[in-house]
């Protein structure tokens, strides 16, 4: 048994002083190999039972040291490697702040961004109220609460993306005013920007695109109050010199209807590539709204009288910054989007 301690004591010795990269993690297995539960030193303690019981307390005495001796040499061994296992953890973590920080390539606000950001504001300093209705729209908003009912071959003028019979992806945000005109009694002002589908694509016209509608609501307003509020909005967009001009037109939700065209910022009217030799840019188209369509909204076209008026932003956006294609603004290229800066 003399010997079976000792052989214990120098094993641990010699692998001890052979392993002295040891980490913490092989230190502790190594520890409950000699130390724990069924470790070789608890089974020297469970071994007594077979030595000579005057032999016992001798014999007893010689595992009590050897058990104190493993325990403090391993418990000494268990410091030291903490140590260094904790320096070299700061060591790796240590961040040099001299260091030149890495270039991150920052963006910019996308032209259709700015012209909405630029639209909201102008219109929303004349006292309108910003409101977006759902993408997914039910049909009677889109189309018959609009005064376009489902044989009105004003249908044809919007290819539209249906979902079911029911249901569609808006071809325009005026069905959006439709719900504000339901929930609110005049005197309405509410400004509609969001995205509308309509299933046509090329240099022009995109199936997706943004759209920004406004719509005013009160006793007395005529195509005057429309006029006045086109002119202060084209100086503010454009330049102070820009001229509104209105043109007859169609539209089954507003009578009359007007295409409103503004004199070219480029050339200040003269005639250059951008308004084809006319002086002139289409902008937008607007109206009076149809009495039908308050009615549809319970409002009485014998008390109240509105405008409305709808623009592209993607429009804006080329006519402002000369964008010869739509199609540059939805393809993400950075080295074009770069080129606008708020
Ligand atoms: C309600 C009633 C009428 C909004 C209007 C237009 C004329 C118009 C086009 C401009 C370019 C659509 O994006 S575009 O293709 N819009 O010409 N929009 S009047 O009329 C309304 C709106 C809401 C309740």
């Amino acid at each position: 048994m003399k010997e079976q301690i000792e052989n214990i004591r120098r094993e641990i010795e010699e692998t001890l002083s052979a392993r002295t990269d040891m980490t913490g993690k092989e230190l502790y297995a190594l520890k409950m190999e000699y130390l724990g539960k069924t470790g070789k030193i608890s089974a020297l303690s469970k071994g007594m039972r077979d030595v000579a019981p005057e032999d016992r307390p001798a014999v007893g005495k010689l595992v009590g040291e050897v058990r104190q001796w493993a325990e403090k040499r391993f418990a000494a061994l268990e410091e030291e490697i903490g140590r260094r296992e904790l320096s070299a953890k700061i060591a790796s973590e240590k961040i040099d702040v001299t260091m030149p920080a890495k270039f991150r390539e920052t963006g910019s606000v996308h032209p259709v961004t700015l012209v909405r950001r630029e639209l909201i504001d102008i219109f929303s300093g004349m006292g309108f109220d910003v409101f977006e209705g759902p993408e997914i729209e039910k049909d009677y908003y889109n189309f018959q609460a609009l005064n376009i009912p489902a044989d009105h071959p004003a249908r044809d003028m919007q290819d539209t993306f249906f979902i079911t019979e029911d249901f569609l992806l808006r071809s325009q945000t005026s069905s959006g005013q439709i719900r504000v005109m339901e929930n609110k009694k005049p005197p309405i002002k509410v400004l509609s920007p969001g995205r509308v589908y309509r299933s046509d694509s090329d240099a022009t016209h995109s199936p997706m695109f943004h759209q920004m509608e406004g719509l005013v609501v009160d006793k007395g307003i005529t195509l005057n109050d429309l006029k006045g509020m086109l002119d202060e909005f084209a100086r503010r967009m454009f330049t102070g010199e820009t001229k509104v001009r209105l043109r007859p037109s169609y539209f089954p939700f507003t009578e009359p209807s007007v295409e409103v065209d503004l004199s070219c910022s480029a050339c200040g009217g003269k005639g250059c590539r951008i308004c084809k030799g006319t002086g002139w840019i289409e902008v937008l188209g607007a109206g009076v709204v149809n009495r039908r369509v308050l009615e549809n909204c319970g409002i009485d076209p014998d008390v109240y009288t509105g405008f409305a008026f709808g623009m592209g932003l993607e429009r804006i956006a080329m006519i402002k910054y000369g964008i010869g294609d739509i199609r540059l603004l939805f393809e993400g290229d950075v080295r074009f989007l770069k080129q606008f800066k708020d």
